[in-house]
């Protein structure tokens, strides 16, 4: 009955029922009741709705846009979720009723200025654990670690790493809160892992048990980590991406020493407002150039940040900015790495960067809320060289084309749309080894969309999909999330990721025939989410 009178006020609010009486004033809160509230904000909602509440890829929460609907209307959608991503907080189970009661009563509240973090205590926070003289100059395991899989445990504030040969546990290493991603370094000898509180940890793979060698706090809520990438530079430095406080953070490669802090806080594509909070969304590493590419994601630019002068007494990092469009959050590089696509997410755009000439190179309109993760390469028999995204608000995988050279025509254009059970797919992946493009639909809110997967053969995408639900995965009230291939591409890897007090599961897939061929279930595996292949995140293999 509850979820029936639920699930009503969320219809109603959808067809502007709701919010017609002028608004209450603020509830009152005591200072732990806000202090308990901030906490949940900043774990369950700053993502998408922004550190100062001001909106992002999901609206502005401030008494402004929430006074006129109401306490009732707030609660009812943390219990329901809405379609297009937010997720159902109640229903699943996260929130209680208290917990949902204190959060409507928050976001009715002015909104508290969130904390801001010095050089200084960035350096303090800075912790060698093994200095580089004491580490092994070569491998010391007679396992593939190029084949080891970096697995995002992210309520235990843990990454396994498990052997893809063996499907073994290597090592259980403790990294930052709600662990978020890993990246690995050019030689793959060592994964960055970034924590939503900003704790970076470096992962060293050529112990005989991987080890966390250093780690610092940069930030105090982040997303984005990458290392040095072009030749003569590799693993010289790491860069870690704030959510909050609006800033990056240059690390020292090989022991996150923070050497240099950036403020992100601009104005809005150099002309606009003036925006203090600024995130850092996705970053990627030129192999080309010493440069990385920052998304900004609440400034709609792209900061081109060179790196090599970082050593030069006085020298300050060279920033070239790009004013391209507002809300950037994921994407991946075309294979070749000349030309980065990254998502304009709530713009329901993709933006392409030319990083050979450091420009814009091409604006894509798509369907609703693109989110790549870093999409899917490969060579489609019409159109060449694609690359594709799927969407959370739409249920449509975009293939577009990315061969200027080759295919003028069709280049930064749609050239395929690709039709999903399910809106609410978070990731796409292919390699080249196998036939087939693999989504999942993670964030659907139909009952069956979260455990279920489909793939397309890529060389007869238009009639060749086929979907299926993952058995198990429903009665652990798992969504599957993120698809990863092992070295070779003859497998790929699909986490189960269900609730604290269920059981996850990874499964295995044939790349071939799409068979199950094992099962990775144990106690310590518990909320993966993403994973992270030492060969294909070193290579950019997607
Ligand atoms: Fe992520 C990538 C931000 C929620 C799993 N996520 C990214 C990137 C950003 C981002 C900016 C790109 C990083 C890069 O390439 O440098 N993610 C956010 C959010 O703001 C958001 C929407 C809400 C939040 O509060 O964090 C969010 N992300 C999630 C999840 O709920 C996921 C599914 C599980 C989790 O971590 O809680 C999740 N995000 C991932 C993964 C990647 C990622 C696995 C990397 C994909 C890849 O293949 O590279």
């Amino acid at each position: 009955m509850h979820r029936i009178v639920v699930g009503l006020v969320v219809i109603g609010f959808a067809l502007g029922v709701a919010g017609a009486q002028s608004p209450a004033p603020p509830p009152p809160l005591t200072e732990q009741q806000m202090a308990e509230a901030f906490d949940i904000y900043f774990d369950l909602c700053s993502g998408c709705h922004g550190p100062t509440r001001q909106g992002a890829t999901g609206p502005e929460l401030t008494y402004d846009t929430l006074g006129p609907k109401g306490e009732g209307f707030i609660r009812a959608v943390l219990y329901s979720g809405l379609p297009g991503g937010m997720p159902g907080w109640g229903s699943q189970g996260v929130l209680d009723d208290e917990e949902m009661a204190l959060m409507a009563a928050y976001l009715l509240n002015p909104v508290p200025e969130p904390p801001l973090l010095s050089f200084e205590a960035i350096h303090d926070s800075w912790n060698l654990i093994r200095p580089v003289e004491e580490r092994p100059t070569e491998p010391q395991t007679t396992r593939d670690w190029r084949n080891y899989f970096g697995v995002i445990l992210r309520d235990a504030g843990q990454v396994a790493i498990v052997d893809g040969d063996t499907y073994e546990l290597v090592a259980l290493l403790d990294t930052g809160y709600a662990i978020h991603i890993l990246r690995s370094s050019r030689d793959g000898r060592y994964y960055q892992a970034v924590g939503r509180d900003g704790k970076a940890s470096l992962i060293d793979l050529w112990t005989e048990v991987p080890e966390v060698v250093a780690e610092a706090r940069p930030c105090l809520d982040a997303r984005s980590i990458e290392s040095s990438k072009m030749d003569g530079y590799v693993n010289d430095y790491i860069i870690e991406g704030c959510y909050w406080p609006p800033h990056f953070v240059v690390m020292d490669g090989l022991t996150l020493e923070p050497l240099k802090l950036v403020s992100t806080v601009t104005y809005d594509r150099g002309r606009g407002e003036r925006v203090d909070a600024a995130r850092v969304a996705a970053i990627v590493a030129s192999e080309h150039s010493p440069e990385w590419i920052v998304s900004i994601k609440e400034a709609g630019q792209t900061w081109i940040v060179d790196y090599s002068r970082l050593e030069a007494e006085g020298q300050p990092l060279g920033v070239t900015i790009l004013d391209t469009e507002l809300f950037l959050h994921d994407g991946g590089w075309v294979t070749g790495g000349r030309y980065f696509i990254v998502a304009a997410n709530n713009e329901d755009k993709l933006v392409v960067i030319d990083t050979h000439d450091n420009s814009l190179e091409a604006v894509i309109d798509v369907h609703a809320l693109p989110h790549p993760g870093r999409g899917a390469n490969w060579v489609d028999p019409e159109h060449g060289p694609v690359w594709a995204t799927g969407h959370l608000g739409s249920d449509h995988l975009t293939v577009v084309g990315v061969d200027p050279e080759g295919h003028p025509d069709t280049a930064w254009h749609v050239v395929r749309e690709l039709e999903t059970p399910y809106t609410g797919n978070l990731f796409v992946k292919t390699h080249e080894a196998s036939p087939w493009l693999i989504a999942d639909a993670t964030m659907s809110i139909h009952p069956q969309g979260p455990s279920s997967l489909c793939a397309w053969r890529k060389d007869d995408l238009e009639n060749s999909r086929t979907c299926w639900q993952v058995e198990g995965a429903a009665e652990q009230s798992a969504r599957m999330v993120h698809i990863e291939f092992n070295a070779d591409g003859s497998e790929f890897w699909v986490s189960a990721w269900a609730p604290m007090d269920k059981e996850s599961f990874i499964v295995v897939y044939d790349s071939q025939t799409l068979e199950e061929l094992h099962r990775i279930e144990d106690e310590w595996l518990v909320t993966p989410t993403g994973k992270f292949n030492v060969n294909n995140t070193a290579n950019d293999v997607y």
